[in-house]
């Protein structure tokens, strides 16, 4: 069969590049017969999306070998039900405590999450110096071809039905490759919609932990920060992140 790697991102006010506003992206797997579908549901992404409506799209489908695959069980996922994004900070700073982040990288990422407004993909820290270890800039580390096997992702919403939409389906999939990347310590992330307020911290140990207040309704402020021990290769690293194959389920 042949498997082909979909990426889609979206931005207003002209290209990313050229000085536009990152809207939203999004990542796919599929055979041919699915590419269709696939396609008409990052579109649907793209042009409705709180941020905005998309008026640059950039769609990217690419055959990929499907031979050289992973499978990896969803992380297990808990919700912590907090009363605003103060209380939610707090936690998320517990728990990075807890898996050894230090206090320098706990707050470098906060001050990185919470001044960004328009970065693509991830931010890579030095979990003890925190130290940015990216060289990516706004663009950030995209994390691509992951997905979920459709069965598997069927029989684990009649599992966790709380849990069914698109967007903790995508994000779990995602902080389950970077999870077990080799290196990766912990992800802090909170969506850069205005209207989605729930965050996580995603590690081994814990799981994909979502913190239901990480920001105030409205902020336009989000992202990802991945957390790397100290010594790990960065290129391998980003490798594996953008172009290892991987299957959830
Ligand atoms: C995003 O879509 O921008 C990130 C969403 C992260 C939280 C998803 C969840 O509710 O678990």
């Amino acid at each position: 069969e042949r498997l082909y790697s979909l990426r889609m991102r979206a931005a207003q006010g002209g290209a990313h590049e050229e000085g536009g506003l990152h809207i939203s992206g999004g990542e796919k797997l599929g055979v041919e017969e699915e590419i269709e579908t696939l396609v008409g549901r990052l579109l649907d992404k793209a042009l409705h999306h709180s941020r905005g409506t998309a008026d640059f799209i950039n769609l990217v489908i690419e055959r990929v070998d499907a031979s050289n695959c992973s499978v990896l069980s969803p992380l297990t996922v808990s919700t912590y039900k907090v009363s605003d994004y103060r209380a939610g900070r707090q936690k998320a700073v517990t728990q990075l405590r807890e898996l050894s982040v230090s206090e320098t990288a706990i707050m470098n990422a906060f001050n990185i999450l919470s001044s960004a407004q328009n970065i693509r993909g991830a931010i890579l820290l030095d979990s003890q110096s925190g130290e940015r270890l990216d060289t990516r800039g706004d663009r950030g580390v995209r994390v691509s071809r992951m997905d979920w096997d459709q069965e598997q992702y069927a029989s684990w919403i009649r599992r966790h039905p709380q849990f069914d939409s698109p967007r903790i389906a995508e994000a779990l999939a995602l902080a389950t490759k970077v999870v077990h990347a080799q290196g990766t310590v912990a992800e802090l992330c909170w969506s850069d919609d205005p209207d989605y307020v729930t965050g996580y911290v995603a590690s081994m140990t814990k799981g994909y932990c979502r913190i239901t207040h990480l920001k105030e309704e409205g902020d336009l402020s989000g992202g990802r920060v991945f957390f790397v021990s100290p010594g790990t290769s960065i290129s391998g690293y980003v490798e594996y992140l953008e172009r290892s194959l991987v299957w959830i389920g």
